[in-house]
């Protein structure tokens, strides 16, 4: 859009720059930047309009952008004017996603590269490698510490390991999802240093105190992210002998969002791995980038600026990059993460579906879909050029926040049900397979969330220990059901690693100093690639595991109506064990799939009438698209076995 104001400053911005610019070939970028100029400098002036160095930090800005384009390579550029002819290239039902930890994968980049073809053989193109840039050992957060935010992580390797990567993940057709932690850093990070030795420029990097005022205004309201191990939301730092803001882990610094310094060098860094060749951008915690004091601090109307900025400037310098929101958060506010409008106010292409995924284990865990029907009913509709991440397990914990309201609806207290959720797979429950870990136990509010791999939560590992044969069968069956609820419902399919061979718990992390206190570790196994060539064995879990999830895959890829363009119908059915929606492709009548999953432990009687008359079930039988079987129906109702799924060509 042309607005005399801001178009006015870009032309001085750009006479002050023009001395500096020797690429003469910039016409794309002049083109994206004069699109995208109104929105980026109405954000920055909503956010930073009072600041009397509002023109320096806005010409800083711009500056970062063209040396961003100026550096991107030929080859990328040419990428980003494909992605712009194909704009929603990501929607399709062909890209899988797989999430894992590279040291406990593979041990580092270089071996990473060797196991790619067992993602291929699983039929992955989406890959997430989890933070692997530079953070200090120990105090790490998985990664999620960061200690240099453009060099890697010396244990897996280094720049020139991951460029060998990103060309083989290219040659494969593989698209690259890397991280880059917007809310925090290691309080070993460079900025975090120089403001514990007094430099105040960068204690505005921080959320710094000299007392206790400001944060004990702040607790007032914020709730607790880690109880156990990082109580409150501050950190007394001795060097400084001040307060630091410290939302997570005491030793990741929150960054400060007032100074539009943080904000530039944070675009400056999304650009930079844009430029190394990430496709996906993974923003993390998103939800926490702005903080107010008599609020939560989380999903601020700031924040959701910030968002828009990064995505307005990451359009004009790497247009063909996606971001994916990492907040989770209710419903209602995820969905915010998208934007309000494609156009003008975009943020983030992709968000994790948490609610989807904590809904199903709690179908899991009751056997029944009424939680799960009422969490979906209420998930608001999403812009159109947007789409879920879609997963059943990830590295982090599965919280319990579901609608207090949803769960009364769905007969439940809200306190006792999360109570039994955590007793559930804790294994305290009498009868209970689970074998999860609690994570989060907050004593001050009773509050705990639940860790522990697909495996155990879905009762394999005791299962295998019994050798009790119908539980070993209950245990594949819930594995798989969840992997088809997350292949068919609407997005990109996420598969955490080792769920894929129903890898079990790794309790290694107890003997590990640095992880001991955290136990999400339990689910972030090191891989065991002899278990792993078990896959090939006809007959063990791992084959039985293997084979399901790769066959859908497979399905899935063939199904139009499996994209996600908003075309998805939940269908209420008058039993409660069932989960019934319907896929259909608005441009093609004979793609439309009827998903119907149950989750009780004995087959279940779905009554087709009503869908009859909705036009589905027009025959006797029909066909499941995964088994290939024919369905019969009889006197109307139809026969879905224990703990499955069909998936209906109608
Ligand atoms: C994210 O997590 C990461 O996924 C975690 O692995 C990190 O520990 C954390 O950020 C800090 O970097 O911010 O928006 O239960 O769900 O911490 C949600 C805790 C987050 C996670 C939460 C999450």
């Amino acid at each position: 859009m042309y607005e005399q104001i801001s178009h006015s400053k870009l032309n001085d911005i750009l006479i002050e720059l023009a001395p500096d610019i020797k690429e003469k070939n910039l016409q794309h970028f002049y083109i994206r930047l004069g699109s995208n100029f109104y929105a980026i400098y109405t954000l920055f002036q909503q956010l930073y309009g009072e600041r009397k160095d509002f023109d320096i930090q806005l010409s800083s800005l711009v500056k970062t952008l063209i040396q961003s384009y100026i550096t991107r390579s030929k080859a990328l550029r040419k990428l980003d004017l494909t992605r712009e002819k194909d704009h929603d290239w990501f929607l399709s039902q062909k890209w899988v996603g797989y999430a894992l930890y590279c040291k406990e994968f593979s041990g580092n980049l270089k071996t990473l590269q060797k196991k790619l073809h067992y993602m291929q053989d699983l039929g992955i193109n989406m890959l997430h490698v989890m933070p692997i840039l530079d953070c200090p050992k120990g105090k790490s957060d998985g990664g999620y510490a960061v200690r240099d935010f453009k060099k890697i992580n010396a244990e897996v390797g280094n720049l020139k390991d991951l460029d060998s990567l990103i060309k083989n993940l290219k040659s494969r057709d593989i698209l690259l999802t890397l991280d880059v932690v917007v809310n925090h850093t290691s309080n070993t990070h460079e900025w975090a240093t120089k403001a514990r030795s007094g430099d105040l420029k960068y204690q505005n990097y921080y959320h710094i105190y000299d007392d206790r005022k400001m944060p004990d205004l702040y607790e007032e309201t914020m709730p607790e992210i880690f109880p156990e191990t990082s109580p409150g939301n501050f950190t007394w730092d001795e060097e400084m002998q001040k307060w630091v803001m410290t939302v997570f882990n005491d030793f990741q610094w929150d960054l400060n969002y007032k100074n539009p310094e943080v904000l530039i060098e944070m675009i400056d860094i999304i650009l930079f791995w844009a430029n190394r060749g990430a496709d996906i951008i993974r923003l993390d915690a998103v939800a926490f980038l702005w903080k107010k004091i008599g609020s939560t601090s989380q999903n601020e109307r700031e924040a959701h600026l910030i968002l828009q900025l990064m995505k307005d400037c990451c359009q004009v310098s790497a247009p063909g990059v996606l971001f994916i929101a990492e907040a989770i958060v209710a419903p209602v506010e995820v969905i915010k993460y998208f934007g309000e409008d494609a156009i003008n106010a975009k943020e983030c292409e992709i968000a994790y579906n948490a609610t989807l995924m904590a809904l199903l284990w709690d179908a899991v865990a009751t056997k029944k879909a009424n939680l799960l029907n009422l969490g979906i009913k209420n998930i608001p509709a999403k812009l159109e050029r947007a789409t879920w991440l879609n997963y059943a397990r990830c590295h982090d914990d599965i919280g319990l926040g579901f609608d207090d309201n949803d769960i009364r609806m769905a007969g439940y207290d809200p306190k006792s049900h999360r109570n039994f959720l955590v007793k559930y797979f804790t294994g305290e429950h009498e009868g209970s397979p689970a074998r999860g870990v609690a994570f989060g136990i907050n004593k001050k509010n009773g509050d705990a969330r639940i860790a522990g791999s697909m495996a155990s939560l879905s009762g394999l590992g005791v299962a295998l220990d019994s050798g009790d044969k119908v539980a070993l069968e209950a245990s594949i069956k819930t594995i798989d059901l969840l992997h088809s609820v997350i292949m068919a419902f609407g997005g990109i399919p996420l598969i955490y690693y080792g769920d894929a061979l129903g890898v079990l718990n790794d309790q290694s992390y107890l003997l590990d100093d640095d992880k001991k206190s955290d136990s999400r570790w339990v689910h972030r196994p090191y891989m065991n690639w002899n278990k792993a060539e078990l896959r090939n064995v006809q007959g063990t879990v791992e084959n039985r595991i293997f084979k399901s999830l790769k066959k859908m895959i497979a399905v899935r890829k063939e199904v139009s109506a499996f994209a996600d363009h908003n075309n998805r119908e939940l269908l209420q059915v008058n039993n409660p064990h069932l989960f019934v929606f319907s896929r259909f492709d608005v441009r093609n009548q004979y793609s439309r799939v009827l998903v119907i999953c149950n989750f009780d432990t004995n087959a279940q009687q779905l009554d087709v009438s009503d869908l009859r008359k909705r036009g589905f079930f027009q025959y006797d039988s029909i066909t499941d698209i995964y088994s290939a079987e024919v369905i019969n129906i009889t006197d109307n109702h139809i026969n879905i076995p224990p703990i499955s799924f069909y998936w209906l060509s109608t």
